[in-house]
């Protein structure tokens, strides 16, 4: 997630969020925690005044760490977990994005119920998807190397149209990515847990037959969240199942492709290549060899940001149903993991 204010919307009064002031007062706490300050108070901002409740807006550890003992709802983005065991009056997490593999830690009590952010993110990721599949198939990269060396040699694009999505992961983002696809002619079969078909998919695998879906790619896109049954869903035999023409792109998680096994298969050109904007340590440490391979492309996990007014309805409507009671909305299964 890479964050992105969105402009407070009219009608919405701005909370105050001094942790000191949020300490003295005898309200119900709503800490809302964002790496960047700016963005910290964007979010706070956007929360709809609520009797009884302060929102206390906190960028740093330290600043969390004064608030925490307080929150009875925390609204946050990349909160580090060791501050999670100090938060005994915590009932709700309303994380910032989608994937929850970070806050389903051993120090979030299990009382605690938490929410994700979906059915936002789709058309940002399918954008993204397809403008790099684009990026392939109009041979973008080679026309621009051509250009830098002013050489002047015609070769045909392909059409995308008529090429085949794998898509990995049938959430909303992965139907999202899907439906973008068929609308440019694409062949899409997807994967799923339960293999069910889904209209609008050409064919739909389930989890254990991956490799069939994965042989029939040009490109295969991957969308599951990050749970125990994910880490190393993409290994050698799903790798070695692929096309030698085929790109991977992974919009989820680094470690549900098999590091070394990636590795392997783009320095061997066992595929054509990967697009990659998330990893398993993020930044990418600048030793890392896929920065060195001319067969990957690289983006700082930008691929579904998180725009504050994108995020803030969500939060706003999670909150009336959290006062009266009712189910919230995107609520994560902890057992599951997403
Ligand atoms: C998210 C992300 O989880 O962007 O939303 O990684």
């Amino acid at each position: 997630m890479r964050a992105r204010s969105g402009r407070p919307r009219r009608g919405l009064r701005p909370l105050r969020s001094s942790p000191r002031r949020a300490r003295r007062a005898r309200a119900r706490t709503i800490l809302v925690y964002h790496p960047e300050p700016g963005e910290a108070r964007a979010y706070a901002r956007l929360i709809p005044r609520t009797r009884g409740f302060r929102a206390v807006a906190c960028a740093t550890p330290a600043e969390a760490a004064r608030a925490i003992g307080e929150a009875e709802i925390l609204y946050a983005w990349n909160i580090p977990a060791r501050l999670l065991s100090r938060a005994p009056r915590l009932r709700w997490f309303q994380n910032m994005g989608a994937g929850v593999e970070r806050v389903l830690v051993p120090e979030l009590s299990p009382d605690v119920r938490v929410t994700r952010v979906a059915g936002i993110f789709g058309p940002w990721m399918a954008e993204y998807t397809l403008g790099w599949c684009l990026w392939v198939t109009q041979r973008i990269e080679r026309f621009r190397g051509d250009q830098r060396r002013r050489r002047w040699r015609p070769v045909d694009p392909r059409r995308i149209s008529g090429q085949t999505l794998c898509v990995v992961g049938l959430g909303d983002i992965g139907r999202s990515i899907a439906r973008s696809a068929r609308a440019l002619g694409m062949t899409v079969v997807g994967v799923s847990r339960s293999g069910r078909p889904v209209p609008g998919l050409d064919a739909v695998h389930a989890t254990r037959d991956r490799a069939r879906a994965l042989a029939r790619a040009d490109f295969a896109v991957l969308t599951v969240p990050l749970t125990d049954e994910t880490r190393g869903l993409i290994g050698r035999r799903e790798l070695g199942a692929m096309k030698p023409t085929a790109w991977l792109v992974n919009v989820a998680r680094g470690p549900i492709v098999d590091g070394a096994a990636l590795r392997d298969a783009l320095r061997r050109r066992r595929i054509a290549g990967a697009v990659l904007d998330v990893f398993d340590a993020e930044p990418l440490p600048p030793g890392d060899s896929l920065w060195r391979m001319d067969n990957v492309a690289i983006t700082p996990h930008i691929s579904g940001p998180s725009v504050a007014g994108e995020i803030a309805p969500i939060f706003a409507d999670n909150l009336r149903r959290y006062l009266a009671g009712r189910r919230l909305r995107y609520e994560v299964d902890r057992r599951r993991g997403y």
